[in-house]
C-alpha cells in the first residue's frame, strides 16, 4: 500500500502532524470550554459580590433615611397626633422631597400608613419612640425599586439581575424571565436563552424576605468559547498549513535529491559516467551522493579496464590473424612476434635479431617499444642467451629481461627474441608465456625458412644456380610490362655455348656439367644486382637487362663472351684445362622488338647468325623497321 516514498511521506507527515494535531484540537477546545465556563461562574460570583455589597449600600441610604425622617418635626407632630391621614401627607411629601422610593408605618400590628412603589426594597426598619420612652411603631424605609437595583446592578457589574418576593418576579433586567425559582448556583433559562445564576437572600421591604440573582448571560460566553476555538482553530490551522509547507518543501528535496541519485543510477546503466551526481553541504545525502559518485567511478574504471583488455585481445586476433597471412615473410613475423611479446609480458620494449647466413653476426630486424632504453639490459640477456644456447633471464640495474634463440633445427642460433622492463622481475607466468610465444615463433621462423628454400629451388636452377626456364620467362614478362610502362628500354642476351656436344662427347656429360657452371658463374659475375641471368635451356644461358639498349646488351654480351674465352675450365680426373667459347644473340625493346616473343626470337635469330658466321661472336638483332620489310615484300 505504501510502496511508493511520496506515500511513506504522507503517512509519516499524518502521523506526526496531523494525528498529534487532532489530539491538541480536541483537548485544546475542551480547555477552552472549561475556562471560559469557569471564568463565567468567576464573573457570575464576583457580579454576586458586588451586588451584595450594593444591596447593603441602598440598605444603609433606607436606614440614613429613616433616621432623618424619624426626626422630621412635622412627622413627629403628626405621628403625635395619630392622624393617619396627617402622617399620609408627611410621608408622602418626604417621599417626593427626599427621593425615597417607600414609607410604611407600622404600629401595633397594623400598617396605617404606606406610601410609594410597592416594588421598594432594601428598606430600612427604624422604630419610633414617644417622648416618654414609649413605643409608638415602626418605621420603614427604602431609597431604591428592585427594578432600579437591577439596573444599578447591571450598570455596576454589567451582569444582569433579578429580583423575586415570594416567588414572583418583581423586577428583572431580562424581560420574560418568568416566576421560576432562582438557584443559589446553576443555570436558568429564559426563552431560548441560557445564563449562568447565582442568587442570595436579602430583606425586602419590612419583613418580607427576597431572592436576588446575578444572571450572566452565556451565549456571551458561547460567543467567548467559539472566539477563543476560532483563534485556536487559526492558530492550528496556520501551524497544520506551515507543517505541512515545510513538510511539501521537505518532501520536494527529498524526492528531488532521490530523484538526481535516480536519474544518475539511469545514467550508469546506460554507460554514461559523465555526469556525477551532485553532491551539496555534508549530510548523508551528500555522502550517498559521494558513494556513489565513488562507485561509478570505480565503475568506470573496470570498464575501462575491460575496454582495454578487449582492445588487447582484438589486437591480439589481429596480430593472429597477420600471422596467417604473412608467415612466409620472416621479418614480418618477427615484427609480430616482438610486438605480442612485449605485449604479452607488459614490458617496456623487445626486438629480434638474426643472422643473414649462419655464421654471420646478428642484426636486429624487428623492434617494439623504445629499445635504446634497455639497450645494456638486452644485450646482456642476449649474450647470455647466446652463450648457453638456450632461453635467459637477467636483472640488473632495475631492468628485467628475457631472451629466448631461435635456430636452424640442428641447434645452431639464427636469431634472438628479447623483451626488458623497468622495475619488477618477470613473473613465471610471464616468462613462460614469453618463452612459449618466442617457441611457437622458432617454429615459424623454420617454416618460413624452409618455404624460401623451396620457393627458391621451385625457381632456380639446380645445375648453375642460376634462374630456370620458368623463371626467366616470368622476369621477361615482368620486365616488358614496367619498360613498356616506364617508356624505358629492355635488352636480352642470349647465349649458346659453342660445340658443347663435343665437349660432353669428349670428355663425358660431368666434364659438360662443369663447363655449364663456370660458364654460368661468368654470366652471374657480369650481370648487375638487378638483372637476372637464367638457364633458358640445355646449354643456351640468357639475361635480360632492364633500362638497356641494343648497345648496352651487345657490350654485356661481348664482356661476357671475353670472358668465356678466358676461362680455363679444370679438367676432370686429369690433366690441363678445357676452354670454350660461346656464341651471343643480342636484341632490344624497343629497337628490335616491341613484346616478349619478338623479343626472344630476334635475339634467337641474332644468335643463329652468330653461328653461322663462325661462332664466338655476338650478333645483334634486326631492327625492328627493317625485319618488317620482307613482309612487305
Ligand atoms: P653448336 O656450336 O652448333 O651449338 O654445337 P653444339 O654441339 O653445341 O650443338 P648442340 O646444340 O646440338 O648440342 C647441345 C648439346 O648439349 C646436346 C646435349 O647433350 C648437351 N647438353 C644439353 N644439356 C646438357 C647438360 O645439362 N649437361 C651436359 N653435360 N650436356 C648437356
Ligand atoms: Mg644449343
Ligand atoms: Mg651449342
Amino acid at each position: 500500500m505504501f510502496r511508493s516514498f511520496r506515500s511513506r511521506l504522507t503517512l509519516f507527515f499524518v502521523a506526526i502532524v496531523i494525528v498529534p494535531m487532532l489530539v491538541v484540537t480536541v483537548a485544546l477546545f475542551r480547555l477552552i470550554s472549561d475556562n471560559e465556563h469557569g471564568q463565567a461562574d468567576a464573573r457570575v460570583a464576583q457580579g454576586q459580590t458586588a451586588a451584595i455589597g450594593l444591596y447593603r449600600r441602598e440598605v444603609e441610604r433606607a436606614g440614613v433615611a429613616a433616621a432623618r425622617i424619624a426626626r422630621d418635626p412635622a412627622m413627629s407632630a403628626a405621628l403625635r397626633t395619630g392622624n393617619e391621614r396627617r402622617v399620609q401627607t408627611q410621608a408622602s411629601r418626604l417621599l417626593r422631597a427626599q427621593r425615597l422610593r417607600r414609607i410604611a408605618v407600622v404600629s401595633r400590628g397594623r400598617t396605617f400608613v404606606d406610601v410609594g412603589s410597592p416594588d421598594a426594597t432594601a428598606s430600612a426598619v427604624r422604630t419610633l419612640v414617644e417622648s416618654g420612652g414609649g413605643e409608638i411603631g415602626q418605621l420603614r424605609v427604602s431609597t431604591v425599586t428592585g427594578t432600579e437595583y437591577t439596573r444599578l446592578v447591571r450598570r455596576v457589574t454589567g451582569l444582569d439581575a433579578a429580583v423575586q418576593r415570594g416567588g414572583r418576579t418583581i423586577a428583572s433586567t431580562v424581560p420574560g424571565i418568568g416566576n421560576d425559582p432562582l438557584p443559589r448556583v446553576g443555570t436558568l433559562h429564559v426563552d431560548d436563552t441560557e445564563f449562568r445564576a447565582a442568587s442570595f437572600s436579602a430583606r425586602g421591604f419590612g419583613d418580607q424576605p427576597v431572592r436576588v440573582a446575578v444572571l450572566y448571560d452565556t451565549e456571551a460566553v458561547s460567543a467567548d468559547i467559539s472566539d477563543g476555538r476560532r483563534l485556536a482553530a487559526i492558530i492550528l490551522v496556520v501551524f497544520v498549513a506551515l507543517a505541512f509547507g515545510f513538510a511539501l518543501l521537505v518532501s520536494r528535496s527529498l524526492q528531488a535529491q532521490i530523484g538526481r541519485f535516480l536519474a544518475g543510477a539511469r545514467r550508469l546503466a546506460g554507460g554514461d559516467f559523465s555526469t556525477p551526481v551532485p553532491t551539496q553541504g555534508n549530510d548523508e545525502f551528500a555522502e550517498l551522493g559521494q558513494e556513489f559518485n565513488t562507485m561509478a567511478g570505480q565503475l568506470e574504471s573496470r570498464l575501462e579496464d575491460l575496454r582495454r583488455e578487449r582492445a588487447r585481445l582484438q589486437e591480439s586476433v589481429r596480430r593472429i590473424g597477420e600471422t596467417a597471412a604473412s608467415n612466409l615473410d620472416r621479418d614480418a613475423l618477427l615484427e609480430i612476434v616482438v610486438r605480442t611479446a612485449v605485449d604479452a609480458v607488459s614490458a617496456g620494449a623487445g626486438r629480434a635479431t638474426a643472422r643473414e647466413v649462419p655464421g654471420a653476426p646478428l642484426k636486429q630486424r624487428a623492434a617494439a617499444g623504445h629499445v635504446r632504453s634497455f639497450h645494456e639490459a638486452i644485450r646482456g640477456v642476449e649474450a647470455l642467451s647466446l652463450e648457453s644456447g638456450g632461453p635467459a633471464e637477467s636483472e640488473r640495474d632495475g631492468h628485467a629481461a628475457l631472451a629466448h634463440p631461435f635456430g636452424a633445427g640442428d641447434g645452431t642460433v639464427l636469431g634472438l627474441i628479447s623483451v626488458a622492463r623497468e622495475g619488477a622481475a618477470f613473473s613465471a607466468d610471464e616468462r613462460d608465456l614469453f618463452h612459449y610465444l618466442a617457441g611457437q615463433a622458432s617454429v615459424s621462423i623454420e617454416n618460413v625458412d624452409l618455404h624460401e628454400l623451396v620457393q627458391r629451388q621451385a625457381v632456380t636452377d639446380e645445375l648453375t644456380g642460376l634462374f630456370n626456364h620458368r623463371r626467366f620467362q616470368e622476369v621477361v614478362t615482368a620486365e616488358i610490362e614496367r619498360a613498356r610502362r616506364f617508356e624505358q628500354p629492355l635488352g636480352l642476351v642470349i647465349l649458346d655455348i659453342d660445340d658443347f656436344k663435343l665437349v660432353n662427347d669428349t670428355y663425358g656429360h660431368q666434364q659438360g656439367d662443369l663447363v655449364l657452371q663456370e660458364v654460368g658463374r661468368v654470366l652471374k659475375d657480369s650481370s648487375r644486382e638487378i638483372d637476372e641471368p637464367a638457364r633458358y635451356g640445355g646449354e643456351e644461358l640468357a639475361v635480360a637487362l632492364p633500362q638497356t639498349d641494343l648497345d648496352g646488351a651487345h657490350l654485356l654480351a661481348e664482356r661476357v663472351r671475353t670472358a668465356i674465352a678466358a676461362l680455363e675450365i679444370p679438367r676432370l680426373g686429369g690433366e690441363g684445362v678445357i676452354k670454350v667459347t660461346a656464341s651471343f644473340g643480342v636484341a632490344a625493346v624497343p629497337e628490335t622488338a616491341s613484346g616478349k616473343e619478338d623479343l626472344i626470337a630476334s635475339a634467337d635469330a641474332a644468335l643463329y647468325r652468330a653461328k653461322h658466321a663462325g661462332k664466338n661472336r655476338t650478333e645483334r638483332a634486326e631492327p625492328a623497321a627493317r625485319k618488317a620489310a620482307p613482309a612487305i615484300e
